[in-house]
């Protein structure tokens, strides 16, 4: 258990604790020229990320590869039922059923995902098994289901009585229109759609001992979506990208324009051109503001990235959106990412 936990603001210490080459300008980028590496780390989304990163750290420390340590970790949060926003106990679709989305990526280009996924706990795993047992790389719906009940995964209830409760609440002024967040208008007035006391996935990136990347991304998705809407978080490039030359990028918030800008691959292509992992960041969020403006004002999207060296850094759409970092040093840091708003 954590007993103390240190927040940070990212730009301060938090994309700084450890840098290479220098810590890239707040308004802009350079590229960085060092070459040590900060491995093993692992970061992830949001504050119940330091317990997922404490799972992956347990394999990290011990020499084991970042894709058993992106696994293990996000399955904590899957599993966590007070966690109504991840795997088991998620908040439920419109129409009561809850559908888990997740994808996962290693060193080698090799992914796998599962969307719209019902009754099963660890999408995470089901989505390994796509990647190392299937010729392809995502399964969607009742095929999902089929495979993962096949290859031994269990059917459970996914639904807890609270999710149920919370659903059966919004129902009462739910509105059936394909409008985006208009659900979470009438779920809590005052909350943003895809921020902190709205967020719905955890990404994580890892970088092991040997210096391989790898990456996983899980959620319910926007609670109260469409029947058979799917976001970003299961779709390669979208929710999560891994490029073993750069670095890796998750993303959280509003799936929709992290899809329309293809937001994680974006990141780490700008991470390629040179730019730090802060600033590419910062770069695809304001992808996003060109392309939405007034979209962008009236939601949350956050990435979070993770480069060859050990370097992160993340941004924001608005404030609110932070990450658990965990490496030699500490296994228990929370950054406050910075954000344009
Ligand atoms: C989705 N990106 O389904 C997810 C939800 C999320 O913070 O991350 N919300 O669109």
């Amino acid at each position: 258990m954590i007993d103390r936990r240190t927040f940070i603001k990212a730009g301060t210490i938090g994309a700084s604790a450890f840098s290479i080459g220098g810590l890239a300008s707040a308004h802009g980028s350079r590229p960085r020229t060092g070459t040590a590496t900060n491995k093993p780390i692992v970061i992830s989304t949001w504050n119940f990320g330091v317990a997922a990163n404490q799972a992956a750290w347990a394999i990290l420390k011990i020499g084991g590869c970042a894709l058993d340590a992106v696994e293990a970790g996000v399955r904590v949060p899957e599993a966590d039922l007070s966690n109504q926003t991840v795997g088991k106990g998620g908040y439920p679709d419109r129409d009561g059923h809850v559908t888990l989305d997740a994808c996962i990526m290693d060193h080698e280009g090799n992914c796998g995902a599962v969307a719209a996924l019902e009754h099963i706990a660890h999408p995470i795993s089901v989505a390994r098994r796509v990647m190392e047992k299937t010729p392809h790389v995502m399964l969607v719906g009742e095929g999902a289901l089929q495979f993962a009940l096949e290859n031994g995964f269990e059917q459970e209830q996914l639904l807890t009585p609270e999710s149920e409760a919370a659903w059966k609440a919004w129902l009462k002024e739910g509105k059936y229109e394909p409008v985006i967040n208009i659900e979470n208008k009438s779920f809590t007035t005052d909350r943003l759609p895809g921020n902190q006391y709205n967020h719905d996935t955890i990404g994580m990136l890892a970088l092991d001992s040997t210096g391989n990347l790898s990456g996983a991304c899980t959620t319910s998705g926007m609670a109260f979506k469409m029947r058979g809407r799917v976001g970003d978080s299961p779709i390669i490039g979208a929710g999560l990208y891994v490029d073993n030359e750069v670095g890796g990028a998750t993303a959280t918030g509003v799936g929709e324009e992290v899809i329309r800008t293809v937001g994680s691959f974006l990141v780490v292509e700008l991470m390629r051109q040179g730019l730090s992992p802060r600033d590419a960041c910062r770069e695809a969020v304001e992808r996003i503001i060109k392309k939405k403006t007034e979209t962008a004002k009236q939601i949350q999207v956050g990435f979070l990235a993770l480069d060859k060296n050990g370097e992160y850094g993340a941004f924001s759409l608005q404030k609110g959106f932070s990450y658990a970092v965990c490496d030699a040093q500490r296994q228990d840091l929370i950054v406050d990412g910075e954000s344009v708003y």
